[in-house]
């Protein structure tokens, strides 16, 4: 066996290597490298180290010289300020760009160690954790998938556990109630949780806050319980064990105290979030029998570490052979998904969809035009994997061919999340980080609120991750303020690296699907209408004009005077004001931007082509204004809300709120 050996490592401790060295090991790793940094949380790291150990030494599926090993078990840090313990076990299990010097550079500007574990910062990162509660709902997702592509290549190729680790922060969020009750309800046996039952929490003892039963609700959801002493590690391998074997998702209630080892600060909340201090690590050292310097960990230790390391190479070595065992068509499949690349031919379909509706010139709502947009795509792209918090009918977001997924019966491809849409997100993002599947999923656009912390982390994480958000604005009529979105566009618009569509009809409703299939680092939001909507594109060519984020889809007759800025279901009602403009000898152009993110990274030349800055610039949405100050100058004006809707009928509201063809003209008069 060859030993990677770490600068700094120090010399054999001498005796026979035994988990407690194996879990100082992880313990004095975190302690030193939080106190470098000067900030950190040692608490959670020296409480589940031996959990930790028990589970990379012994249970998990990982190859450290393979991180993105298909088929490994996947570890969620849930509790994402203890990232200090995942380094270190990366670090000590042999992942070969996690080195001591990253560990030295915890917290530091472009280190691998981020103060929270980021994705794609650093092998063996699953996720993005540090909003707690949202690893568990991704961890959710991750289990589903694995069952999903399990029924699609076999138990050869597809067939591990996905472990996390999760303290009280996590399951007070109400994202762990929503998520635990959908993995329950699905039978995701595979799924471990690992809680730190520690019963300290910031403010200090979680008795000041919650009272909850821990168990019994997740037994109620239909989970095995187990409770264990979490720092006996024979105790932790049988409920391991145990939890292995069970059809049902497990608990695993581990009994710890916070920053163990630390003489004068274990048990408190002192040891949560700051640096023990170098008197206290001294107490520590004396206390565990761990006589080393800082980040000195002996090289019989570290072999041992490294050996539990090597487990996997075999096991990955062994399925390597198992994915060339199968079928030609079946492996390019396997591979497809797992790059994330679109079948060939995905978009054809597409391309008849568009002229047919150029030719018929359909007046329906955009979430009608999104469906049959599904239609096409869900019999072209296999790996769509769909659903709705229990909004199926109003998203439209099942296609006729879809079969429903639940315990059992892995084979569907859509999800009655229920009425869960903290957790339909967060699974989402579990589903497209786990890899394979695409996920979308719908609610109301007002209900995006209920899912903008995964939204965030799907932006931040750069997955393809497709919100479907039907009822898009006041459009929406008699369910009233309460559903009528006014700031979310804005809001959501404000966020990074999120691209959010808001198409006028069919035509833009295909190629803004088109572009969220196709915008693999970036997650989508489909703002969609429940009203019906004219055809604005009657010929809409070969050229995807959504890709462009904003186009003159109506140029003025003569030289331009005007121009109107509209997105979604206002981009017909800018015509109409057009068409008037023009009796009145006012010349002007409709712009529709159905998305800003994609129009923000045109060229200046392009991006002035369309808007017309010589000209005076009127924007129409159905939302707040905030932000279109982006788009219309110095000189124009939005027409749009400035304050919550009301229940009415939608005609009735676009009257009342002056977000009508004659406002804009009034608007532009007043302005000429
Ligand atoms: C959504 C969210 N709210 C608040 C925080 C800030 N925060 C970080 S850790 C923590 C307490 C977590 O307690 P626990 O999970 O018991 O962790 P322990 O102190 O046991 O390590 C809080 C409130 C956060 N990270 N995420
Ligand atoms: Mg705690």
């Amino acid at each position: 066996m060859e030993v990677v050996e770490s600068p700094g490592t120090g010399p054999a401790s001498g005796a026979q290597v035994t988990h407690s060295d194996l879990a100082n090991a992880v313990r004095f790793l975190s302690m030193d490298a939080v106190e470098r940094a000067g900030s950190g949380h040692p608490g959670l790291p020296l409480g589940m180290a031996d959990v930790a150990t028990v589970l990379f030494t012994r249970f998990l599926k990982f190859d450290p010289t393979r991180p993105e090993w298909p088929d490994r078990d996947r570890f969620v840090l849930s509790a994402g300020h203890g990232s200090m313990l995942l380094y270190a076990l990366l670090h000590l299990s042999g992942y070969e760009e996690v080195t001591l010097e990253q560990l030295k550079a915890f917290r530091q500007l472009d280190g691998l160690t981020a103060g929270h574990p980021e994705y794609g910062h650093c092998p063996g990162v699953e996720t993005t954790t540090g909003p707690l509660g949202q690893g568990l709902g991704n961890a959710v997702g991750m289990a589903l998938c694995e069952r999903l592509l399990n029924a699609r290549f076999g138990d050869e190729i597809v067939d591990h556990y996905t472990y996390v680790l999760a303290g009280d922060g996590c399951l007070m969020e109400g994202v762990s109630h929503e998520a635990a009750s959908l993995a329950g309800h699905l039978g995701l046996g595979k799924l471990i949780v690992l809680f730190d039952d520690n019963g300290i929490s910031i403010d200090g003892p979680t008795s000041l806050a919650v009272s909850d039963d821990q168990g019994a609700r997740f037994a109620a959801y239909g989970w095995e319980v187990s409770s264990v002493d979490g720092h006996d590690a024979e105790a932790i391998a049988a409920a391991l064990e145990a939890a292995r074997s069970s059809a049902r998702p497990s608990l695993i209630a581990c009994r710890t105290v916070i920053g163990y080892g630390s003489p004068g600060k274990a048990g408190t909340a002192a040891t949560h979030g700051a640096p023990l201090g170098s008197e206290e690590i001294a107490g520590a050292r004396a206390a565990l029998g761990w006589p080393h310097p800082a980040f000195e960990v002996p090289r019989d230790i570290l072999e041992a570490w490294r050996a539990a390391g090597l487990r996997g190479s075999a096991v990955s070595a062994a399925w390597n052979g198992r994915v060339a065992g199968l079928g030609k068509a079946d492996l390019a499949e396997f591979q497809r998904r797992l790059m994330g690349l679109l079948p060939a031919g995905w978009a054809a379909g597409l391309e008849d969809l568009k002229r047919a509706a150029a030719v018929e010139r359909p007046v329906v709502a955009t979430r009608v035009a999104s469906q049959r947009v599904l239609e096409v795509l869900s019999a072209a792209v296999p790996e769509l994997v769909g659903g709705s918090a229990d909004l199926t009918g109003s998203n439209n977001t099942k296609t006729a061919a879809q079969e429903v997924v639940g315990a059992g019966r892995f084979a569907g491809s859509y999800l009655h999340y229920g009425v869960r849409e903290h957790a339909m997100a967060a699974a989402m993002n579990g589903l497209a980080l786990h890899g394979g599947v695409i996920p979308y999923g719908g609610t109301f656009l007002v209900f995006s609120d209920y899912c903008r912390p995964a939204i965030r982390l799907s932006a931040l994480m750069s997955q393809r991750v497709i919100y479907v958000m039907t009822h898009d604005s006041i459009g929406l009529g008699e369910d009233g303020p309460t559903h009528q979105p006014v700031e979310h566009l804005a809001s959501l618009r404000a966020l990074p690296n999120l691209n959010v569509f808001r198409p006028a009809d069919t035509v833009e409703t295909a190629e803004c699907w088109a572009l969220a299939l196709t915008s693999g680092q970036r997650p989508s939001v489909l703002a969609l209408s429940r009203q019906g909507l004219p055809t604005v594109r009657g010929e809409p060519g070969a050229e995807n004009l959504c890709a462009l984020g904003g186009y003159i889809l109506a140029p003025a007759e003569s030289e331009r005077q005007v121009t109107l800025l509209a997105s979604g279901s206002e981009v017909s009602l800018a015509l109409e004001a057009q068409g008037l403009l023009a009796a009145e000898g006012i010349p002007a152009a409709v712009v529709s931007l159905p998305c800003w993110e994609l129009f923000a990274e045109q060229s200046q030349h392009y991006r002035d082509e369309v808007l017309g800055p010589g000209t005076l610039r009127v924007a129409v949405e159905a939302g707040v204004p905030f932000g279109w100050e982006r788009w219309i100058g110095a000189g124009g004006t939005v027409v749009g809300m400035t304050g919550f809707g009301a229940s009415a009928p939608a005609k009735d509201l676009y009257r009342h709120f002056k977000i009508t063809p004659q406002a804009v003209v009034t608007a532009v008069k007043e302005r000429l």
